[in-house]
């Protein structure tokens, strides 16, 4: 939407918390606030929600503005504002709404350079079905994916490898232990300058990693339940942190379930690399490793009706 408001009494910015009805801008600039006023960086924004939704989109958006977005807002006060207008994003992570009737989004990042999945080698168990729906979300979106192995101080052999499929086929793996920062740096090093969404499983230590890359205290860090080796979804609202170097690194809760969207369960198979190149070549692909994979997602699919 365009917005008659002079210029000067907008102020631009990028969305780092949603709540229900408002969300959390920090600016970029923090002396945008004018002479009178005073600086602050992170103002508590309300959306008008006729103004800033697309009423002919077919599928509606749980919350019309996610992490990352960029927003111009007008500033009320001394503390607070309102989102008059969101820009175009430039990429994002969007799944079905869990729970939630009919056509609905979540979206859970906006404007991202690289998606950080994080998985455990153990507690919580490294689990291949939630990577495969997040990768298939990264090349969709065009967005650079990498995968973290975090918790490798627990590793009972040194030979044990699970992520090997996805280093196959050119996923880039990173396996790293947040306990005693081993392999941090590279991580460090892989997300520079960049905005980094880091997804997965609640307990897998995405917000360790991140206190750990960021050497600075956020947010909260849960224990995993002992008995089931879940996490306990310490993490309740996605939060982008900007770092050093113009990183910006958003953190997300745990998720249980990726319900992809607009996915084509026909074409499914072009989002599995390794498969889709044996088939090109009429080789078999029943026995790779992620056609079980491959087959439940594209059954769940086939029965949403995308
Ligand atoms: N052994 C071991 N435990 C770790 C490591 N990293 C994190 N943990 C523990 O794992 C538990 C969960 O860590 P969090 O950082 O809260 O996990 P999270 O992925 O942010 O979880 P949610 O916010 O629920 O999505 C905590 O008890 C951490 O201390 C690690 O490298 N090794
Ligand atoms: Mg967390």
């Amino acid at each position: 939407m365009t917005t008659s408001l002079p210029k000067s009494l907008t102020h631009a910015g990028v969305v780092s918390e949603v709540y229900p009805k408002m969300c959390n801008v920090l600016f970029d600039d923090e002396t945008a606030n004018g002479v009178d006023k005073p600086s602050v960086k992170k103002r508590l924004c309300t959306y008008r929600r006729a103004q800033v939704f697309d009423r002919e989109a077919e599928w509606r958006e749980r919350s019309p503005v996610a992490p990352g977005d960029r927003v111009m807002v007008t500033i009320l006060g001394s503390k607070d504002g309102v989102i008059e207008e969101i820009l175009p994003r430039k990429n994002c992570i969007q799944r079905r709404a869990p729970g939630r009737e009919g056509k609905v989004l979540h979206t859970l990042a906006a404007n991202l350079d690289f998606m950080v999945i994080v998985a455990s080698l153990r507690e919580p168990d490294f689990s291949p079905g939630l990577i495969d729906r997040f990768l298939i979300a990264a090349i969709e979106a065009e967005i650079a994916p990498a995968l973290v192995i975090n918790k490798m101080d627990l590793a009972k052999d040194q030979s044990e490898k699970p992520w090997q499929v996805y280093e196959d086929f050119g996923v880039r793996c990173y396996p790293i232990s947040t306990q005693n920062s081993s392999g941090i740096e590279v991580v460090q090093n892989l997300i520079r300058g960049k905005t980094s969404v880091f997804c997965g499983h609640s307990g897998v230590g995405k917000t360790s990693l991140l206190q750990n890359l960021f050497g600075e205290a956020f947010g909260k860090i849960g224990k995993v339940n002992t008995s089931t080796g879940k996490g306990k979804h310490t993490t309740t609202v996605s939060t982008l942190i900007e770092g050093p170097d113009q990183s910006r690194f958003i953190d997300t809760p745990g998720i249980k379930e990726f319900g992809l969207y607009k996915i084509d369960p026909k074409i499914l198979i072009q989002y599995f690399p390794e498969l889709y190149q044996a088939s090109q070549k009429g080789l078999p692909i029943e026995d790779l490793p992620r056609y079980e994979s491959y087959l439940r997602i594209k059954t769940a699919l086939q029965e949403e009706g995308r």
